[in-house]
């Protein structure tokens, strides 16, 4: 499950004085008039503490969604990773933990001030240096806080993914159809388009069989090239293969219009056979509404039986696929059961 769908994010630190600011002092007008010292002590007082939770209050959820990240599925972890380097993740946490400590202390020190004086001036004075304070307290994790929205901003749009439930991942070049069949299969409504790269991120789809679960992942085009030359996006779909266990389904587009031709296409598949051979690949051949034959031919003799020659468009094959994909759903919980 996504860790963060369910933490708010901190605000920006120019809102957390605007509407702490104003928070404490709407507060402090609450308290009833009743002694020209102990009226204007509480008062004060309850400025410099309002203000402090609500600091604090934001930090603590900053926290939150840092701890996040160290708790989280190897595959968060790898897609955060992408944007956000670990080593500044890290740096920022320890910084706002320990700047915790010093919001404490100026608290206790105003709080203190105002607590030991008799003179209404003066506990005025301690609130205005405690809240000028906080101010440049705030301003020096300005950038940390930032940085902490903007990783949940993109972590907590990542695909709610069950480690436990039965994964389809469906990899393959471009353009190949990928989104179109999860969508077939699943209750996915991923954008499609005839242009490549239309897929960013990750996606995931429900797929229900009866008393049966599966989750069906979709996942940006490959091209044809090495680990270190693959952009973030490419990444994204490596990582997702890597770190959910599950079967693959290598989508080919065999159409004569194909972005990609078929000797790139089948290259790209033998290096996810090379890079995931623990795993169950499902070679499935797309688009067969608009083929050259011969193409489907020279597919066949590479892959035999084992391929599944489908049209998304027209829907051939896909009752075929279905079945199939329920008999490893059938198999992967019967032998959990087994277990
Ligand atoms: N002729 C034909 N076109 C298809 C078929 N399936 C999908 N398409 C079209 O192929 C194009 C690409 O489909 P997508 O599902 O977006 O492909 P994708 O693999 O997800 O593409 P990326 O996300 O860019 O990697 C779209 O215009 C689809 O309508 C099919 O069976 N036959
Ligand atoms: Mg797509």
């Amino acid at each position: 499950m996504n860790p963060w769908e369910r933490i708010k994010p901190p605000l920006k630190t120019d809102d957390i004085e605007e509407i702490g600011f104003r928070k404490a002092s709407r507060e402090a007008n609450k308290i009833p008039y009743k002694s020209k010292i102990e009226t204007p002590k509480r008062r004060e007082m309850i400025r410099v503490k309002i203000l402090y939770k609500f600091i604090h209050m934001n930090l603590s959820r900053s926290l939150r969604i840092l701890d996040a990240y160290f708790e989280a599925h190897q595959f968060y972890k790898d897609l955060i990773r992408i944007y956000f380097p670990e080593n500044e993740i890290k740096r920022i946490h320890k910084r706002i933990y320990n700047l915790i400590r010093t919001l404490e202390d100026i608290k206790n020190e105003y709080i203190d001030k105002i607590n030991n004086t008799y003179s209404p001036e003066d506990m005025k004075k301690f609130r205005r240096v405690a809240q000028g304070k906080f101010a440049t307290f705030l301003r020096r994790i300005k950038s940390d806080i930032e940085f902490v929205i903007d990783l949940h901003r993109y972590a907590s749009r990542l695909p709610s993914i069950d480690v436990e439930t039965m994964t389809f991942l469906v990899a393959g070049p471009p353009n190949t159809g990928k989104s179109t069949l999860v969508n077939i299969l699943s209750s996915a409504k991923i954008k499609t388009a005839e242009y490549p790269f239309t897929t960013k991120n990750i996606h995931v789809g429900h797929i229900q069989y009866r008393y049966l679960n599966a989750q069906i992942i979709d996942t940006p085009g490959l091209l044809d090239r090495s680990l270190n030359e693959r952009n973030e996006i490419e990444l994204k779909a490596i990582y997702a293969l890597k770190n959910l266990a599950g079967d693959i389904l290598y989508m080919f587009d065999v159409s004569n219009n194909a972005y990609y031709p078929i000797s790139n296409q089948i290259n790209i598949y033998r290096e996810i056979q090379r890079e995931f051979n623990d795993r169950y690949i499902i070679p499935i051949a797309n688009k067969i509404d608009s083929i050259d034959k011969d193409k489907i031919i020279e597919l066949e003799m590479n892959f035999g039986d084992e391929l599944f020659s489908i049209s998304c468009i027209k829907r051939e094959g896909i009752d075929r696929l279905r079945r199939f994909l329920t008999e490893r759903m059938e198999k992967y919980y019967l032998e959990r059961v087994r277990r």
